[in-house]
């Protein structure tokens, strides 16, 4: 019953001519040059003789070889419904990926893989594209945080903050409220946050609420009561001077280089006081994006990494809803610490690319970075044929060597699963699929990317 033939059948898959039929694919090395070996040397060339960025030659140039080797895994078919995203835990069973729409499912981490309904779905009652895996017991056995809208009409729907909490033996999980968000529009990003305040350590998440409100929550001694809300900023008035309305994206770092856990979010960056419990942060635009771009322009994928080996940490960020997307690294300028940062173009027309992961992949101890291109991105974008996965290989100094990993496999918000051992580097993700879309069906697919030594 569970054979590749009789499971690709039953997901349509065979009769694709979009999509390969193979569910589990090794690559190796040398292959899907894109464009001509000439270009590439012409534009390595540029960026030894001087340029010293890629910008300056042909940001986004192709390598003929692939230095990983990889390996795509499609878990699972999820059906016409749209599931944004989706995160990894450590199950009471082992490893497993939830994934959130307006059901909450799980599924193991194998090929064809059997999605679990974990808690009842209920009419007009959706979860957000924000979530994180935390423990918040410390038990070994991650839990779910994610945002639940209660509600069909947006403007008048209920925004919760919850998390879920897998018991053995259980198959539905228990929930707990962590409250309640004043703003409408479900959180687009959630992740683990915890701040140290004269030795004692706070341990919660922060998200970005209605994409104009940052806000962090604190566990409190009993995790099963409320937790409690901490303001980090107001992106408000930006988005009254018309740049920057949709802030998304969430990454959490040392960027003022004090110590403690500042955060970015669209084009602005929040630097974390020396008590986050009481203290104000500051809000600081980092990126001028959304200026030149209008709204989009402030939805961004981003990550922190310190890129050259400075010791200071650079935010990197793709243009998430747009199918000229750039991808960037940007540079806090020593001179002007707080103003706009340096920004280092590495490259330009990806088809909204919604997934950016920055992990050592080379195994040279030097942060490289992925990116993913969405199937039926930005909103009401018409429809890439063939997305793409995208490998960015640091060379130091800001420059890298693009190669294409994999594609037709659209990816949203992906992950990386942590802990992964022997330089393996895990990344996973679900498409994104909307109703206006035809002959679409939201798929999770894993990629296990090993060195190629
Ligand atoms: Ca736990
Ligand atoms: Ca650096
Ligand atoms: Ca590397």
């Amino acid at each position: 019953m569970n054979s590749p033939i009789h499971w690709l059948s039953e997901i349509g898959l065979v009769e694709s001519a979009e999509r390969p039929a193979d569910f589990l694919v090794v690559r190796d090395m040398g292959l899907r040059s894109k464009r001509p070996v000439c270009l590439v040397a012409l534009a390595l060339l540029s960026c030894w003789t001087g340029a010293n960025r890629c910008e300056a030659a042909d940001p986004g140039a192709l390598e003929t070889a692939l230095p990983v080797r990889v390996e795509r895994t499609v878990v699972a078919q999820l059906g016409r419904e749209h599931f944004a995203g989706a995160v990894y835990r450590r199950g009471v069973d082992g490893p497993r990926i939830a994934v959130m729409g307006s059901r909450l499912l799980q599924v193991p981490i194998q090929p064809s893989a059997t999605p679990t309904e974990v808690f009842p779905s209920a009419k007009d009652v959706s979860y957000s594209n924000g979530a994180c895996a935390i423990d918040v017991k410390g038990d070994g056995i991650d839990e779910l945080v994610v945002g639940k809208t209660i509600g069909a009409d947006l403007k008048t729907a209920e925004e919760q903050i919850v998390w879920y909490e897998e018991l053995p033996g259980h198959q539905r999980w228990t929930e707990h409220m962590i409250g309640e968000l004043p703003e409408r529009y479900s959180p687009h990003d959630i992740a683990p946050y915890q701040a140290t305040v004269s030795g004692q350590t706070f341990r919660g998440v922060v998200l970005g609420s209605n994409r104009r409100m940052l806000y962090w929550f604190r566990i409190p001694a009993d995790p099963a009561q409320p937790w409690t809300r901490h303001l980090i900023g107001d992106l408000r008035p930006e988005v009254a001077k018309g740049r920057s309305a949709e802030n998304s994206g969430l990454a959490v770092g040392d960027l003022a280089g004090r110590g403690r856990q500042d955060v970015v979010s669209g084009n602005f960056w929040a630097e974390c006081p020396a008590d986050p419990t009481k203290e104000s942060w500051v809000i600081h635009r980092y990126c001028d994006w959304g200026s030149q771009n209008g709204m989009w322009g402030s939805m961004n994928q981003l990550e922190m990494a310190d890129l050259d080996g400075d010791g200071q940490v650079e935010i990197v960020a793709a243009e998430a809803e747009y199918k000229e997307g750039r991808l960037a690294v940007f540079s806090r300028d020593a001179a002007n610490p707080n103003g706009l940062w340096k920004a280092t173009l590495l490259d330009k027309d990806l088809y909204c690319p919604h997934s950016l992961v920055v992990v050592d992949v080379t195994g040279d101890g030097r942060p490289d970075i992925i990116v993913g291109e969405m199937t039926a991105g930005g909103w009401h974008v018409a429809m890439t044929p063939h997305p793409k996965l995208y490998l960015y290989v640091n060379q130091g100094h800001l420059t890298f060597r693009k190669s294409v990993l994999d594609q037709d496999w659209g990816v949203h918000m992906m992950q990386m699963a942590p802990g992964q051992r022997d330089g393996k580097v895990f990344i996973f993700a679900a498409d994104e699929i909307q109703e206006w879309y035809p002959n679409s069906t939201t798929h999770l697919v894993a990629w296990t990317l090993r060195a190629a030594f």
